[in-house]
């Protein structure tokens, strides 16, 4: 989508600390990270928010959801425990409208989050 900044990062337009990518997704650390270790785990395809998947996307979030246990294990976070977020809508605070899952770790997450 010409103006989603997630399409621009995957697309290469929009520079981004990438730390994953095939044919389907893209990995990127956040600009904006709430854990020393906090990537963003996307499809290339623009989907704009968890509200938005049908049954044709269940393969892909489900890649997304091995990539991640991938990345934890890269990034060393498999073993002390990480989190996955995707936050949907105004009231969990989503931002950018390309529906996205934060992995976050290296730190202890408190619970319930804010
Ligand atoms: P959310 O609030 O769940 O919609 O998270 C959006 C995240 O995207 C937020 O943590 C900051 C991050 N973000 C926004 N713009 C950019 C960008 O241009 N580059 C990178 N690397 N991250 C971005």
């Amino acid at each position: 989508m010409a103006d989603c900044v997630f399409c621009k990062i995957a697309s290469g337009e929009i520079p981004s600390q990438m730390v994953y990518q095939d044919d389907a997704v893209v990995a990127f650390k956040d600009v904006n990270p709430q854990a020393p270790i906090h990537i963003l785990i996307i499809p290339r395809q623009h989907i704009p928010s968890l509200m938005d998947l049908d049954e044709s996307n269940a393969a892909i979030i489900g890649h997304i959801m091995l990539v991640a246990k991938n990345l934890a294990r890269q990034f060393g976070i498999d073993q002390g425990g990480f989190r996955i977020v995707s936050n949907c809508g105004a009231d969990a605070g989503q931002s950018v409208d390309h529906v996205h899952f934060h992995l976050l770790g290296g730190r202890s997450l408190q619970w319930p989050p804010g």
